[in-house]
């Protein structure tokens, strides 16, 4: 990638990784639609939080002992490469958001019953897209000696039905952007962050002592009309099915949509094997931003 130069990662750690996230995302082909050749996402946000942040224990309660705290993810995916004494102060979690370009956006704002076109296939291959930043990100904190892991890459991945939380994994990486500054959830579930909901994300586990991001919130509803003020609801009388209503999100609802019915409707219509839907991500108050 070729802004590369100018910062130093020992002096400058956080805007070393922000400025090569933003790179890949502006000049990686990955980033282009085989449709038309138009970019799947737009300039990303990034967000660092310390591996032994509070939150990351009290996720093993509201999400699940199964998810994983950073430290026990280097462990488990590094086993006898993982540095000998390396604690949790020592690690921090490099997140970020890509945002779904407007003309997608559009295109889904559209639709009311099933998805577009566009943002089915930003689901597919935004998201294979979202796999090679991971691995670049991993391999450049690697070549300069430092611990890197994406969690979502390690073989210890695993998304799971919880009898309590239903359908998660062991690595919620919105829980993740939530610790790192980046946004905080909604109504339909959605994390909403600076540059909306209509969104895309990842993160990534290191040793690289870059400084954490503020989190400019105290609760974890605090960028969504409905927690804040009662009103909005957008979202719900968005879902084709009904999986969004004041008690929160029904995800068995939405998942048998999205995989089902929209997972046939995709290879039929579009002729690409993906499940998609988004439908509460666009044509709402907080798709490109913080509503209010
Ligand atoms: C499993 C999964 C699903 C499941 C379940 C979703 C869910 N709510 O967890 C189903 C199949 C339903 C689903 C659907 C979709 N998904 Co999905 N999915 C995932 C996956 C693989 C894991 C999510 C996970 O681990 N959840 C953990 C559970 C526990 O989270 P939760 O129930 O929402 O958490 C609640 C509680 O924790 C609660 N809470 C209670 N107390 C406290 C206290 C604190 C301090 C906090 C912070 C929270 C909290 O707040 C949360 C919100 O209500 C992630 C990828 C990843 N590894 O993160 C993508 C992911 C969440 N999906 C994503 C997307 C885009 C979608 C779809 C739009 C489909 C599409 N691509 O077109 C829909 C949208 C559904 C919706 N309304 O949000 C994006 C999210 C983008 C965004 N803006 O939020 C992700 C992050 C993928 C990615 N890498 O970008 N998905
Ligand atoms: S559409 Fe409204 S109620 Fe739904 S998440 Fe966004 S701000 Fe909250
Ligand atoms: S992703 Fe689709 S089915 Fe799921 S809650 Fe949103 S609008 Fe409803």
């Amino acid at each position: 990638m070729s802004r590369k130069k100018a910062l130093s990662i020992k002096d400058h750690p956080e805007q070393w990784v922000e400025e090569r996230i933003k790179c890949f995302i502006a000049e990686s082909e990955s980033n282009r639609l085989a449709l038309d050749g138009e970019v799947i996402y737009d300039e990303p946000l990034v967000g660092f939080a310390r591996g032994d942040d509070p939150l990351f224990r009290r996720y093993k309660k509201v999400i699940g002992k199964f998810h994983y705290t950073p430290l026990e993810w280097v462990k488990l995916t590094l086993d006898e490469k993982a540095p000998p004494n390396l604690r949790a102060r020592d690690l921090r979690v490099i997140a970020w958001v890509l945002p779904i370009t407007k003309r997608t956006r559009k295109e889904n704002r559209m639709q009311g019953k099933v998805t577009s076109r566009r943002w089915a296939h930003t689901r597919l291959y935004g998201e294979e897209c979202n796999q090679g930043l991971r691995s670049y990100v991993v391999s450049i904190l690697t070549e300069k000696g430092y611990v890197a892991v994406a969690p979502f890459q390690s073989s210890f991945f695993a998304t799971l039905k919880d009898n309590r939380v239903g359908y998660a994994s062991n690595w919620s990486e919105r829980h993740v952007l939530y610790a790192a500054g980046l946004g905080t959830f909604g109504l339909s579930d959605g994390l909403i962050t600076p540059k909306g909901k209509a969104m895309r994300c990842g993160s990534v586990i290191t040793n690289l002592p870059v400084k954490p991001t503020q989190r400019l919130y105290q609760a974890r509803g605090a960028y969504c009309l409905f927690f804040q003020e009662g009103t909005c609801t957008e979202c719900a009388r968005r879902c084709p099915v009904g999986a969004i209503t004041e008690e929160g999100h029904d995800k068995n609802a939405c998942r048998s949509f999205v995989h089902e019915r929209m997972g046939r409707y995709i290879r039929q219509t579009f002729d690409i094997e993906i499940h998609a839907c988004g439908l509460c991500q666009t044509g709402v108050p907080c798709e490109f931003e913080i509503p209010g």
